[in-house]
């Protein structure tokens, strides 16, 4: 059966000249992994805009899961995110804002699991080559914010789609550029990203 996956890719932000995730979301964008039809857009990497970028999208694509992702310039592997948690802080965004310990939602939890199937699209990722591990954290900043948002819509609406977060490295061009960061070639962190909506479709599919 033909489904729908909203994935999101973030700008490039604070020393980061390129996001490799924009670009993997640019590529994908009309794909067909597994059951998903993939309808892929940028987020800017702002705390005013990003949540309503993209709760704007889930209203016009209406998807059946959705996976945003977002760059994590210094870790290894790829990173499903398992919560994320009702807070911005961090260092200035794109449009100068700098969050102090700010709340989310007002009333929203403190904090809320990704509804992915995240243990079994690591597993799926080591057997195929790409090293991948669960994370506890997605920080604070843009990503567990767009995480944090995603998943509340999803509780306050009592929806039943997967949805969440997976950082990844910075690609080969990323690190040349930035000069102090491990990295990937492009098509492993896209071709491992493809994994990941295969073990989605499989997952759900089979549930
Ligand atoms: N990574 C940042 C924000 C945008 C991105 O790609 C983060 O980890 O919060």
């Amino acid at each position: 059966m033909k489904k729908k996956l909203l994935l999101t890719g973030f700008e490039p932000f604070l020393d980061f000249s390129m996001n490799p995730t924009m670009k993997i979301a640019e590529e994908l964008d009309g794909a067909m992994v597994g059951d998903y039809m993939i309808t892929s857009r940028v987020l800017s990497v702002d705390f005013q805009k990003a949540g309503k970028q993209l709760l704007q999208l889930i209203e016009e694509t209406k998807p059946d899961a959705m996976i945003s992702l977002g760059l994590a310039g210094g870790r290894f592997k790829i990173n499903p995110e398992r919560i994320a948690v009702n807070v911005n802080d961090g260092p200035a965004d794109n449009q100068g804002h700098k969050p102090d310990n700010e709340v989310i939602w007002e009333e929203g939890a403190d904090g809320l699991f990704s509804t992915l199937p995240i243990s079994q699209m690591v597993q799926r990722l080591q057997a195929q080559g790409l090293p991948a591990e669960i994370s506890n954290t997605a920080g604070t900043y843009l990503c567990n914010h767009v995480m944090y948002q995603a998943l509340h819509y999803v509780r306050t609406n009592r929806l039943r789609l997967p949805a969440g977060f997976i950082h990844i490295p910075a690609s080969h061009e990323l690190a040349i550029e930035h000069g102090k960061i491990p990295s990937w070639s492009h098509d492993d962190l896209k071709r491992a990203i493809v994994i990941c909506v295969e073990t989605l479709s499989e997952t759900v599919s089979s549930s």
